[in-house]
């Protein structure tokens, strides 16, 4: 069994980028951090196939199959729910 970990940086950058755009204040808001979520692959599949997550959520993928697998993250559209215009895209490598 393989155990794949992924920080969702690219929520952690809207996060930020949020902040940002919103006017960041001199006092550190209180986060809490989300429950940790576990993505099981089998038979070639992932289970969920769709997961939403907080930001800051960690996501775990068990491998259950014989043979190795990736998770590899990909494209990420976002933009700014103040101004909608202001849209960007994150690529993960
Ligand atoms: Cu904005």
């Amino acid at each position: 069994m393989n155990d794949i970990r992924f920080g969702l940086l690219p929520l952690a950058i809207i996060f930020i980028a949020l902040g940002i755009c919103l006017g960041a204040s001199t006092t550190q808001p209180t986060v809490a951090t989300p429950p940790p979520v576990t993505v099981k692959i089998e038979n070639f599949s992932f289970e969920p196939r769709e997961l939403k997550v907080s930001v800051g959520t960690t996501v775990t993928w068990i491998n259950e199959d014989d043979v190795p697998h990736t998770a590899t993250a990909g494209t990420y559209p976002y933009y700014c729910k103040v101004h909608p215009h202001m849209k960007g895209i994150i690529v993960v490598k």
